[in-house]
């Protein structure tokens, strides 16, 4: 392992440059995925990108692909990357902390004019979030074969606009066909959003792979009418179905140990003060580390689905938007991390993500794994997400090191292949 070491106040200085971007009064980012704030993170990217002499390729659904030569260009190149969207409460390192760890490393090895054997990519994967565009990772899901493109430009915002018409918008549709660009491996650093390094005084989670995560769409459908002169048994209040499906939803999710359930998103309508709720819309999200678990209590929230429409003489459509299986990662890439972890003296825990990650769709197609770094509290998705600077450059140093260690073994593999 070479004794390269990233610059932590240079990284810092990106983050907090970049955190700017969409910035909100309460020390968060609102930069929801192509809007002109996510436009202006990626012009600051491919500007940076450009200033240390990297192609950049941009796809059909506005994935970011920057190049790093290395000494055999026929290799499959190593990759590095994570996404610039955020909630609108988020906050400064979700995702931007692997995007820019991987660009803190490349300029690591420019500066120390160190050429790898694969080349090296960074990549800022489109709408990984999933907050204005459902489904969550929507870009690297398009990338890995899980959507079309035309379902993804189909996606609409909560005003109508389209994934499609606002990617124009931006300017940021590329011309490389969605999945084209390939890589040989895929590390992505990433905050845990979470509280358990922090809680263990552990600095670096080696993480082993990420938990089955469900969406759906559910729509309850009653009639509007007025709240003075209806009485309440002539009712089809489509908010108070809505209220017993989410806490039934709540209720399910405790009763499978390890689930979560929750409902994030919901619209009223006509959401005004004196008409009974005509119709309420909601996202349900499940997520669990077993795939049976799930069918279980997707099958129990259909149940009380049809249970709370029936009650209030409601009309209901639950539509599954995307599902995550559990996903495994990359023993070799997680060798690598090890290594990484190991040549910078860091304590690590193994772990599983709760959150979802562009490395959900990457491990479908390439080696993959993840780095995590602690959240202070274990908050995420929260103006309040925080992690320290030399926790961030603990996190860039494991993906430098993991990246030469992964790039190294697989020299030495083929250099054993030759010699058989
Ligand atoms: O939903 C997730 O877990 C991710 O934050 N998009
Ligand atoms: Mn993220
Ligand atoms: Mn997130």
């Amino acid at each position: 392992m070479t004794n390269l070491k990233i610059d932590a106040a240079r990284l810092w200085d990106s983050l907090m440059e970049t955190a700017a971007i969409g910035a909100t009064p309460d020390g968060g980012i609102a930069r929801l995925s192509l809007t002109d704030h996510d436009r202006r993170a990626r012009d600051w990217l491919k500007a940076q990108c450009d200033a240390l002499g990297m192609a950049m390729i941009v796809d059909e659904v506005g994935n970011m692909f920057a190049v790093r030569p290395g000494r055999r260009p026929d290799l499959a190149p190593i990759a590095m990357g994570s996404h610039l969207d955020t909630q609108p409460t988020g906050g400064k390192f979700d995702g931007v902390l692997g995007v820019l760890a991987g660009l803190e490393v490349l300029r690591t090895l420019d500066e120390a004019g160190f050429q790898t054997e694969a080349p090296l990519m960074l990549a800022n994967w489109t709408n990984e979030e999933g907050s204005r565009f459902s489904p969550a990772m929507l870009g690297s899901g398009i990338w890995a074969g899980a959507y079309s493109r035309d379902y993804g430009d189909s996606r609409t915002d909560a005003d109508g606009d389209s994934f499609g018409a606002s990617l124009d918008r931006i300017g940021w549709r590329g011309e490389a066909k969605a999945g084209s660009v390939r890589f040989g491996a895929m590390f992505e650093l990433h905050i845990e959003q979470g509280p358990i390094l922090e809680a263990e005084g552990r600095q670096i989670g080696v993480v082993q792979g990420v938990q089955g995560i469900r969406w759906f769409d559910l729509t309850l459908t009653g009639t509007a009418a007025h709240t003075g002169s209806t009485p309440m048994n002539l009712r089809r209040n489509a908010l108070v179905g809505m209220a017993q499906v989410i806490e039934g939803i709540d209720r399910i999710a405790r009763s499978h140990k390890d689930a979560v359930g929750t409902i994030g998103f919901l619209q009223v309508s006509p959401n005004s003060h004196n008409v009974i709720p005509g119709a309420a819309r909601a996202t349900v999200d499940l997520r669990h580390p077993e795939d049976a678990v799930l069918d279980r209590m997707e099958t129990e929230i259909a149940a009380l689905v049809v249970e709370a429409a029936v009650v209030n003489g409601l009309d209901h459509r639950l539509e599954r938007v995307s599902r995550t299986a559990p996903v495994v990662f990359d023993p070799e890439c997680i060798a690598s991390v090890r290594a990484g972890a190991a040549a910078a003296g860091l304590s690590t825990r193994d772990m599983i993500s709760g959150a979802g990650h562009d490395a959900v769709h990457a491990a479908a197609v390439a080696p993959t794994t993840m780095i995590f770094v602690p959240s202070k509290g274990g908050l995420s998705h929260n103006p309040a997400e925080y992690t320290r600077s030399e926790e961030c450059a603990a996190g860039a140093q494991v993906l430098l090191g993991a990246v030469l260690d992964y790039d190294r073994r697989k020299a030495e593999r083929r250099q054993e292949a030759r010699q058989d």
